[in-house]
């Protein structure tokens, strides 16, 4: 076989013993779609001769349930003729897409087929992306190529919900989209039909939502509008709000008067899907008869409800989704937070698509992946997620991975795999959610230490890693010069730079190390020196490339290979007394809220922030959330947004030893606001405190301290 079939198909033989033929002509089915009939004459060249290859298409004669399904299909070639059973057009398209896969050409222009019978129909029915992170959303050209990918890789489902969207979210969601921007969503959805995906438009309403009339007549208007632009599909979301807008009461009415009163009446609408506040099971009330159980007993049975697994970002689990299931009386639709990286946003997430149950697939309705806002960069997690949905006990994650590096570059797929490899942890952060990253080198680095801590020299290992380091420092060229690919290397682009970097240190760590160990120590100090200079050049970069406001800066290898580097020139600096060692201080958030107890603490000069957060975050009375600053700084100034719905639970104190506090009058006003005000010269600690007999909710804009 030439190539591999993806998905892979349910059903699938093949010979091994190609035909060639240059003329094919179709026969049967008439009314057949004419995109994919299209996209087939793209693939096969077509003629009347009495040779001609004939591609007869008809009706699937098996009625087995499985084949009853959107895109399912079979597909049988010989010598002598094509058979394309179909259920419906998509099944045309994505038996063209596997003949597409299948062929090949020889030297004279003529078509290499392999006889093969092949049965295939996906195992669960929604497949696809929800662009819902928070961020830049993606843009017009981005999305054209992301539907013309889905459809290569039987994904039907495109979820519109991008959080910086204001016409899908707060504050605008009730008005039309402008005349530029109306026209784009038009040609997306006509770019979305050709490739059978359906463009799914959401609404984010519950920021400011009024359980009126008024609002509700407002939602639906709002989908007139956008049905007028050809949307056929459509999802409410209440992820991440507060307040008037979470009850589930109010929730599923409103969905089930869209249902009556909009969905029914259309017949050519696809069935609702909604997002719950309560979309993950940390932050579900586990509690008989409260929301999601009122969720599953008011919504209408077809809506489709999202769920993200245990946590907000996490793996998806049989056992977890059978939780959420009796609880919402339907199939979860997943909603899986992978590889979005708005929650870390100075690292790429390039790594497998893993975590996923392969048990699963008679427990969801859908399964979507949250992207990162870098497109191209997406597809490769993006392309596991297809995988997975298409076919879940033939999911294989790392084959997939590596399947997905040559397909998205194909110049330069090995170069691409090392990159890869290296930049898929997320590092520290807020969710808890960590990655596999540099997953071979990662035995040879504890290996290369142990035997370092013995007081050996390990000459094996620091050969496996030299050249590791020099293919790293060798790659972001070798990616640049092959790969025609410019968006994808305009995303990355800070993270190449950084990576070669890491590559450099590495070797210079390495040959520092051995000169160490042999007692060279002209030479250890030298490349100590080499070290400390591109360290600082790594540190250069991170400030000045991919200055967002949330995450800012450029971490690359931050699982193994930079500790590594950094452990190396820690060992060596500190025996030969070279290290300045007046960096180790840090500050470090200072919380008894379990959800923030894992937040970063971002230091940038003089500033100390805590990584705000995207989601709200609750505080039972008595909580708290602070800084303690590093041991050789003093707190100068401070600074602190943390909207919530009341300010009457906030207490700001200080403390010098985080035993006794101080209360600072007169602050909370502040709290709102960005304007600075001072602090004790003896504080240590900063503290806002539930000082109220209730739980409450805010929002972590920005709690930053300015340090002397
Ligand atoms: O996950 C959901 C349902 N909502 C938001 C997303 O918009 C966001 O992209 C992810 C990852 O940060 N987390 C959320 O809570």
């Amino acid at each position: 076989m030439p190539t591999r079939v993806f998905p892979t198909p349910q059903e699938i033989e093949v010979t091994n013993q190609p035909f060639i033929s240059a003329d094919f002509r179709i026969t049967g089915l008439k009314s057949v779609d004419s995109v994919a009939i299209s996209f087939l004459k793209e693939i096969l060249p077509f003629g009347s001769t009495k040779k001609a290859i004939p591609i007869k298409i008809s009706l699937l004669k098996d009625k087995q349930a499985v084949l009853q399904r959107s895109g399912a299909y079979r597909l049988k070639i010989t010598d002598k003729s094509i058979s394309i059973e179909i259920k419906d057009d998509r099944s045309l398209f994505y038996a063209v897409q596997t003949i597409k896969q299948l062929v090949s050409k020889t030297n004279d222009g003529k078509i290499k087929l392999y006889p093969c019978m092949i049965t295939d129909y996906p195992d669960v029915a929604y497949r696809g992306t929800v662009e819902g992170f928070y961020g830049t959303p993606w843009s017009f050209d981005d999305r054209i190529e992301q539907l013309r990918f889905y459809g290569k890789i039987k994904m039907n489902t495109y979820i519109y919900g991008p959080k910086d969207d204001p016409y899908h979210s707060s504050p605008s969601w009730r008005e039309p989209y402008p005349a530029a921007e109306a026209k784009q969503i038009e040609a997306l959805v006509a770019e979305a039909n050709r490739n059978k995906v359906d463009f799914v438009w959401a609404i984010h309403p519950g920021k400011d939502i009024q359980w009126n009339k008024n609002d509700s007549i407002a939602v639906l208007n709002k989908f007139e509008m956008m049905y007028g632009l050809g949307i056929r599909s459509f999802a409410v979301f209440f992820d991440d709000i507060s307040g008037e807008g979470t009850q589930p009461e109010k929730q599923a009415g409103l969905l089930n008067y869209i249902h009556n009163e909009f969905i029914k009446i259309k017949k050519d609408v696809n069935p609702l899907i909604m997002c719950p506040t309560e979309y993950n099971k940390s932050w579900s009330n586990p509690k008989p008869n409260t929301y999601l159980d009122i969720l599953g007993e008011k919504l209408d049975p077809s809506i489709l409800v999202m769920w993200t697994g245990d946590r907000v970002v996490g793996d998806i689990t049989l056992e977890g989704l059978n939780w959420v299931n009796t609880r919402i009386k339907r199939n979860a639709f997943v909603w899986w937070n992978f590889p979005v990286s708005d929650y870390v946003r100075d690292h790429l997430l390039m790594g497998p698509s893993y975590g996923l149950d392969i048990h699963a697939k008679d427990a969801m309705s859908g399964f979507v992946s949250n992207p990162m806002d870098k497109p191209e960069a997406s597809k490769v997690g993006i392309f596991g997620a297809a995988m997975y949905a298409w076919n879940l006990s033939d999911y294989d994650s790392n084959k997939e991975w590596i399947a997905a590096c040559n397909l998205i570059m194909p110049e330069a797929p090995e170069a691409f795999k090392v990159f890869c490899d290296h930049n898929s942890d997320p590092g520290i952060n807020g969710h808890r959610y960590r990655r596999d990253e540099s997953v071979e080198s990662k035995p040879v680095v504890e290996k290369y230490l142990k035997e370092l801590s013995e007081d050996n020299f390990p000459q094996k290992e620091s050969e496996v890693l030299a050249c590791l380091f020099k293919q790293i420092a060798e790659t972001p060229a070798t990616i640049r010069a092959k790969s025609t690919n410019e968006s994808l290397i305009k995303e990355i682009d800070p993270w190449l730079i950084q990576f070669e970097h890491l590559g450099l240190a590495g070797s210079v760590s390495l040959k520092m190390a051995s000169a160490w160990k042999s007692k060279n120590t002209n030479d250890a100090e030298k490349y100590y020196s080499e070290l400390t200079s591109l360290l600082e050049k790594m540190q250069i970069i991170d400030k000045q490339y991919n200055q967002n406001e949330w995450q800012p800066g450029v971490k690359t290898g931050s699982l193994v290979l930079k500790p590594f580097i950094i452990e190396l020139y820690r060992l060596v600096g500190e025996d030969l007394k070279l290290s300045k060692n007046n960096n180790l201080a840090t500050s470090i958030i200072f919380t008894n809220i379990d959800q923030l107890s894992l937040v970063p603490i971002k230091t940038i000069d003089n500033d100390v922030n805590i990584v705000p957060l995207l989601e709200p975050i609750k505080i039972k009375p008595g909580e708290y959330i602070g800084i303690l600053i590093a041991a050789d700084k003093k707190i100068a100034k401070a600074q602190l947004n943390l909207p919530s719905p009341t300010r009457d639970w906030q207490c700001l104190e200080w403390s010098e030893n985080g035993q006794t506090w101080e209360q600072i009058n007169g602050k909370t006003e502040l709290m709102l606001g960005n304007e600075a005000f001072s602090v004790s010269p003896k504080a240590k600690y900063l503290r806002l405190r539930n000082d109220s007999s209730s739980e409450q909710i805010f929002n972590l804009k920005n709690f930053r301290i300015t340090t002397k």
